[in-house]
């Protein structure tokens, strides 16, 4: 199957891709040498800008740089790490939505706004009230927009329970409950949280929630929701095991139901993808280390084909050679 770098010539990762007006739009995060020693925290991944890219054929078309469409230093309140972000176009004008640390180093979501989605895009002076973490996804549907966030470890998911702050973290036990991904439908403005976020719960087959020592198939970090046959599947990452999965449900909120890995391990440490149909055919975008020498912070874009088979499940994809 063809795999493409889509931009070998800078270290771009977590896509996130969007066709708008009939054109595929790339967010990645520009992941930089930050000289910072590897840690379980994420400090080496110490980004600092976007770029926007587009295409028309992300297999063989021509990839265009927009150029640099936001920096951390733009966003009054942030302090560092521009981690994965997501953009979504409402009545005409794009909705970007970051995670970045504030002077605090205290992760939370931020939106900017530009008139076209190559940017600029113009931070907001405040974050998201009552965000936090990483890893926004944004999924429209029926005019509503619903935001998939969280991620465990560095991301400070465990900081946070019936989403207050905690005085300390909180991982689970193995026998205990998974900590869950968020979901919040987004207010009409696009820049609140139109309600409470909401755990999104992931069972396995059986029928019972995902615990923490499941760690092949609990949620980590990497949140992107998509819908096929008129069913939502809800992907993401494990984390330490390295494994991008999904799960189906019924509707937006779930539950939903682990189904299989969508991508083995790549080279690298992250593992993280975007869904998305163009002109008739389904693409995975995600990442791998392999052109940096396996520099885990230095990761590298690439897009395949994604298939289905008939009883609407993912043929997995391996990850290294
Ligand atoms: O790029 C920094 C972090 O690494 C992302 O937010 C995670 O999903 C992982 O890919």
């Amino acid at each position: 199957m063809t795999t493409r770098y889509l931009i070998p010539n800078a270290y771009m990762a977590d896509a996130a891709v969007h066709e708008f007006g009939g054109r595929l739009y790339i967010y990645p995060s520009h992941d930089v040498e930050s000289g910072i020693p590897e840690n379980d925290n994420g400090d080496h991944f110490d980004m600092r800008d976007y770029h926007a890219f587009s295409t028309d054929d992300p297999l063989t078309g021509e990839v265009i740089d927009h150029g640099k469409v936001l920096d951390v230093q733009d966003i009054a309140w942030a302090g560092r790490q521009l981690w994965d972000c997501d953009v979504a176009e409402k009545d005409g004008q794009y909705y970007m939505y970051f995670p970045v640390k504030d002077k605090n180093d205290v992760f939370h979501i931020g939106v900017a706004i530009a008139q076209q989605p190559e940017g600029p895009f113009i931070p907001l002076e405040n974050h998201i009230r009552g965000s936090y973490s990483i890893d926004p996804a944004i999924f429209c549907e029926n005019k509503n927009y619903y935001m998939y966030f969280g991620g465990i470890w560095g991301g400070q998911l465990q900081r946070y329970r019936n989403n207050k702050a905690l005085e300390k973290p909180f991982l689970p036990k193995k026998n205990e409950l998974a900590l869950c991904p968020k979901v919040a439908r987004l207010a009409d403005n696009m820049t609140d949280f139109a309600e409470e976020p909401r755990d999104l719960i992931i069972l396995d087959k059986a029928g019972k929630q995902l615990t923490a020592g499941n760690r092949r198939q609990r949620f980590f970090e990497a949140s992107w929701m998509h819908k096929y046959n008129g069913k939502y599947y809800f992907s993401y990452s494990t984390g330490d095991t390295h494994l991008l999965c999904y799960a189906i449900g019924d509707n937006p909120y779930g539950p939903f139901t682990y189904q299989g890995v969508i991508l083995t391990p790549v080279e690298g440490w992250t593992t993280h993808h975007a869904i998305v149909k163009y002109k008739r055919k389904n693409y995975l975008f995600y990442h791998d280390c392999v052109p940096s020498g396996g520099r885990t912070w230095l990761r590298s874009l690439k897009v395949t084909e994604l298939k289905y088979r008939d009883d609407d499940s993912i043929i997995t994809i391996k990850g290294k050679k």
